[in-house]
């Protein structure tokens, strides 16, 4: 790994626990996934239409900002180029940018990002692919094998990755040198040594070819405190499971690492206008939990129209996790996973200073029992609404006769719970 960011750092991500993934760019407007351009093989000529008519003019990154901190979120990470290879910002070295567009003429979209984050107070992250599309440098080859076709291996002959390396560099640069501190660069993604099924050579891209190393030197030289993803084929910061939650803390070599789980609102990055496949808000504060539980961060996303909203369909999910946030934030946020305490089953625990938090992902059935904590808990109580919650610590006499609490060991603490779940 290329040096350490500092550790304030580090301890302020894992205290932000939860923040806003954003994917907008031209793939907003076909409004049917990010990945649209390589899934259905259109030409730049087949793209066209989307920068010619790229119009968002409802963007205001003051609403996205807003809605992020209401929904609970303390950082928001921008795709400043996604694959496709559109720049957001207006990049001195490309022409196809936002700058560029018939709609766009002078502006900085990024620049309109990065001040309404710091407006309400959200932390700063830049998403910047290594992937382009549309650099005609960039060899585009082997991602997907059953995508790939000879065609594209022979658009990648004669390209030569370190021109495209220099434009990356060089696009990095402007990024972390004109919009003050940034807190995250998130880069994606490395997929090296790729060949295909019949053994020929898929072009693989990792370290070599963005020259990650030396790009992460510069990252950390222009940015020292910011914290860098583990997407470069090279050692990063913090490594970044995308769409599954890990079964436990992370590690790498054996030893913890920082670690942010990405996660989707309905299987897209980008706004997918017919996707019925959405993630309750339930199932989305469980994700958020689950990740605190194992010292983790929640990174969710949200795909804005080509108009440049959150869609009804995003607002009403982000309002109803600010909502449960509202009265549960203090067993998020800041919150570490539970030392040597393992949760029942389908329940988490998180840890803030002396206070243990139990999420009880399904309601139990009048009583849940917590073996090793009889005599460790002083109180006990809901957390939406402070009621009192009582304890039954189990009687070793009456476990001998096997009577009221019988079968439940002298180490457990019992909870007797209300048997209607709180609705919240
Ligand atoms: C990448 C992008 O391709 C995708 O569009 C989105 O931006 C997401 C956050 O990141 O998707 C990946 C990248 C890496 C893997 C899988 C999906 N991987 O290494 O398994």
């Amino acid at each position: 790994m290329t040096d350490a960011p500092p550790a304030a750092s580090v301890e302020k991500f894992r205290d932000w626990r939860f923040g806003l993934f954003v994917h907008w760019g031209l793939y907003s407007l076909p409004a049917r996934h990010e990945w649209v351009k390589n899934y259905e093989r259109l030409t730049d000529e087949d793209y066209q239409p989307y920068f010619d008519h790229f119009e968002p003019d409802l963007y205001d990154p003051r609403k996205w900002a807003a809605a992020a901190r209401q929904a609970g979120m303390k950082y928001a990470v921008l795709t400043t180029k996604h694959h496709e290879g559109f720049c957001l910002w207006d990049s001195a070295v490309s022409d196809y940018t936002v700058a560029h567009t018939a709609w766009g003429a002078g502006k900085d979209l990024v620049r309109q990002f990065v001040d309404a984050c710091r407006a309400e107070g959200l932390g700063v992250g830049f998403y910047h692919s290594l992937i382009d599309w549309h650099h005609p440098e960039f060899p585009i080859d082997l991602v997907h094998p059953q995508r790939d076709d000879e065609e594209a291996i022979a658009k990648a002959a004669g390209r030569d990755v370190q021109v495209y390396a220099d434009y990356l560099h060089a696009q990095t640069r402007e990024l972390l040198t004109n919009y003050g501190p940034i807190d995250i660069m998130w880069f994606d993604f490395s997929y090296p040594g790729r060949t295909y099924p019949d053994g020929r050579d898929g072009h693989g891209k990792g370290r070599d070819d963005w020259r990650s190393e030396e790009l992460m030197a510069m990252v950390r030289e222009l940015q020292p405190d910011i914290l860098i993803n583990d997407r470069l084929d090279i050692p990063g910061d913090f490594v970044t499971p995308e769409q599954y939650q890990p079964d436990g803390p992370m590690q790498r070599d054996g030893v913890p690492v920082v670690w942010e789980a990405c996660q989707t609102l309905n299987g897209s990055w980008g706004y997918d206008r017919d996707n019925l496949d959405w993630k309750s808000p339930e199932t989305l504060v469980k994700m958020l939990v689950d990740s605190v539980s194992k010292d983790g961060n929640l990174l969710l996303n949200v795909g804005p129209t080509g108009r440049g909203e959150f869609d009804p369909r995003a607002l009403a999910t982000l309002a109803s996790i600010g909502e449960w946030m509202r009265l549960h934030e203090r067993s998020i946020r800041g919150a570490r996973p539970a030392e040597g305490y393992v949760a029942p089953v389908d329940c988490r625990f998180t840890q803030k200073g002396n206070r243990l938090y139990l999420h009880l992902f399904s309601w139990p059935m009048g009583h849940i029992h917590l073996p090793g904590l009889a005599g460790k808990v002083k109180y006990a109580q809901l957390l939406n609404d402070a009621s009192e919650i009582k304890r039954i610590v189990s009687d070793p006499h009456q476990q001998a006769q096997n009577t009221t609490m019988g079968g439940v060991s002298a180490d457990t603490l019992t909870l007797k719970l209300p048997i209607q779940k709180p609705n919240v």
